[in-house]
């Protein structure tokens, strides 16, 4: 079997060198490595050119609306615990409109795996500034700079209870799919954030910049049991300093494990499909 038995009949149409190639090669790779059945699996998205992806992977798959994928993916776990859940969003939908959903989706540790493709910009609106866009960053809706710093994705995770957060780059597929096979075998709630070169509309955060200052922090003696390690490693960024890997994971219970009726069999196989529910929609008419 090869990572094409998840090629979907859509060909992306992500602008020549998008960072979005990269990560869906690695997504699709992962899933291989993970053993993941295409009926056994659900992508959900919110809105973006990264939250195309569902699309071209032959899994179940929900694009949702901006900023909402970890709700209906929460969704789709409570109503069916024995699906895989995987969350794709871009560092607008996931940090900014959607920035409450996370650390929500963080603190409960649903067992759903969040990929963020972390361009530092909104791309599909042709290129606004975004929570992740540096300070200083000139982008079409700051022409004078970005004034404010940028969400650190890595210490909220850490700080909200994510239960496994780790950071890959697109130019290195084969390391950001261990990345994310490892997130898919871990229990619990899974961010990746990636970095994910816009050819188009971020000048700063290229291929050549990453490749230049990226580290992996496996080989670096890292214990990512260690929390308050972990967090000082979420603090560097700049020259020769930006970390990439696990940087930390714990195990916790998830937050169906902690629900009784969902432990013998998912809410879906409850033989509760046939309620009738027409007059509590007509109350809401
Ligand atoms: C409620 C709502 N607000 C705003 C938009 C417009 N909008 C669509 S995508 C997007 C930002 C996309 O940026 P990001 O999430 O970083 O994804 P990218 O396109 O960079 O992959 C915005 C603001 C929308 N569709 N819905
Ligand atoms: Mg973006």
């Amino acid at each position: 079997m090869t990572s094409s038995c998840f090629d979907s009949p859509h060909k992306p149409q992500w602008c020549p060198g998008c960072g979005n190639y990269s990560i869906l090669l690695a997504l699709k790779d992962a899933l291989l490595q993970s053993k993941c059945k295409p009926e056994e699996t659900v992508i959900v998205s919110g809105i973006g050119c990264s939250s195309k992806m569902p699309h071209f992977v032959k899994t179940y798959a929900f694009e949702s609306l901006h900023g909402r994928s970890l709700p209906v993916a929460s969704a789709i776990k409570l109503a069916n615990n024995s699906l895989r859940v995987i969350a794709v969003s871009g560092d607008g939908d996931g940090y900014g409109i959607g920035m409450g959903h996370l650390v929500h989706a963080m603190r409960r540790n649903f067992d759903i795996n969040y990929i963020v493709t972390d361009n530092q910009v909104y791309g599909l609106t042709t290129g606004q500034t975004s929570p992740t866009s540096p300070k200083g960053f000139k982008t079409k809706s700051t022409p004078f700079g970005v004034i404010e710093i940028p969400v650190n994705p890595m210490a909220l995770a850490i700080a909200s209870g994510a239960t496994y957060a780790a950071r890959g780059f697109a130019g290195d597929i084969k390391h950001l799919s261990s990345l994310i096979a490892g997130g898919l075998a871990h229990k619990g709630f899974s961010l990746i954030d990636v970095l994910q070169p816009c050819v188009t509309f971020n000048q700063l955060g290229t291929y050549q910049y990453y490749q230049k200052n990226c580290y992996k922090l496996e080989g670096t003696g890292h214990n990512p049991q260690d929390k308050v390690a972990a967090f000082t490693r979420s603090q560097e960024w700049g020259e020769k300093k930006i970390p990439i890997g696990l940087f930390y994971t714990e195990e916790r219970p998830t937050y169906e494990d902690e629900i009784p009726h969902i432990q013998k069999k998912p809410l879906v196989k409850h033989g509760i499909s046939n309620v009738n529910i027409s007059k509590l929609l007509d109350e809401l008419e």
